[in-house]
């Protein structure tokens, strides 16, 4: 019988969609070890992990489908897929509405010291915080424009910010006021009051902002990261911090993560952390869903599923 093995826990709700968009196939979707009794033989299998990897690229594997359940494909196995024809399809899209406002909430903490406020709150400290600064009008400069900067775009558009971004296609997009290739990265990075990198993790991105992007940036403006830690060379940020080349940063996601207690980023009275959940949203699983069930209905008509594809050479 033809398997769909399901490692996310879907709820009875998704069971149901899933189950009427696929008649006839069985759906697996039971503790470890029955998906792991159970995915050799799966044709689809919804999520990732490291046990069901050794499994699904055994050879007689019949893998013919997966559909990530995250945006992030670099810890898959995609030269693997490549060679042995295997489709893949990304949650892509459900990060927009989480993440932006996660964006929004680190430039707004900066600029109205929110941040600064609730460290003085936790030790009982009545401090003035000095004249504040405000985000409207300011410049923002959006390093990796997918569907997470284009929501970022359309927001920024009620603060009256200029908003500059950077894509691979250098495409225009219709919230950003000019779009560049990378060619315009140092341009965007000297012009931006607040850089917000939403890159992908791929061979051309790995530690693309260094030393001399920061070196680029304007004196006295922030770097949120929200994409990928690799992105970024952590030492070079720590000494631009420290140095006071930027004026702080805001960041979800690390090099290292869970972010070992000894990196001196903890310490910095203008860094921002959370821990990689930028994405998370109680709505995450029925938009995942969404996207996952209209790919089956594709799928079971013969057809290639058509969201999210992820070109498994350009890694995204
Ligand atoms: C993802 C993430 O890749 O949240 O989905 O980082």
């Amino acid at each position: 019988m033809r398997t769909i093995a399901c490692l996310y826990g879907p709820q009875p709700r998704h069971l149901e969609t899933i189950r009427s968009a696929a008649p006839g196939f069985d759906i697996v979707n039971g503790d470890e070890s029955e998906l792991r009794a159970r995915l050799e033989d799966a044709e689809i299998v919804v999520g990732w992990n490291e046990w069901a990897e050794e499994i699904c690229l055994r050879p007689q594997s019949k893998l013919r489908w997966v559909q990530a359940w995250g945006a992030g494909v670099e810890h898959m196995p995609l030269d693997a897929f490549e060679r042995r024809n295997i489709m893949l399809t990304n949650a892509s899209g459900v990060h927009a509405y989480p993440i932006s406002e996660t964006v929004f909430g680190m430039m707004l903490s900066f600029a109205r010291k929110l941040h600064a406020a609730a460290r003085n709150q936790a030790d009982k400290r009545w401090a003035w915080l000095g004249e504040l600064e405000e985000i409207h009008g300011k410049t923002l400069g959006l390093v990796g424009v997918g569907a997470i900067g284009e929501e970022i775009a359309r927001l920024a558009r009620a603060f009256r910010m200029q908003v500059l971004g950077v894509r691979r296609s250098g495409a225009p997009s219709p919230h950003v006021d000019r779009m560049y290739d990378h060619h315009g990265l140092n341009e965007v990075l000297a012009e931006s009051d607040f850089v917000v990198v939403t890159l992908p993790l791929t061979k051309d991105t790995r530690r693309l902002i260094d030393a001399s992007r920061f070196k680029h940036m304007k004196p006295g403006a922030y770097f949120i990261n929200i994409g990928r830690g690799l992105t970024v060379d952590t030492e070079a940020l720590i000494e631009a911090l420290r140095s006071g080349a930027i004026a702080g940063a805001g960041l979800d996601v690390f090099e290292q993560e869970p972010l070992p207690e000894s990196s001196p980023l903890w310490a910095m009275e203008n860094v921002i952390i959370t821990p990689h959940n930028s994405g998370s949203s109680v709505y995450y699983d029925d938009r995942a869903a969404e996207i996952f069930v209209a790919n089956l209905r594709d799928y079971v008509q013969g057809k290639e599923p058509g969201r999210n594809r992820v070109d498994l050479r350009n890694q995204y």
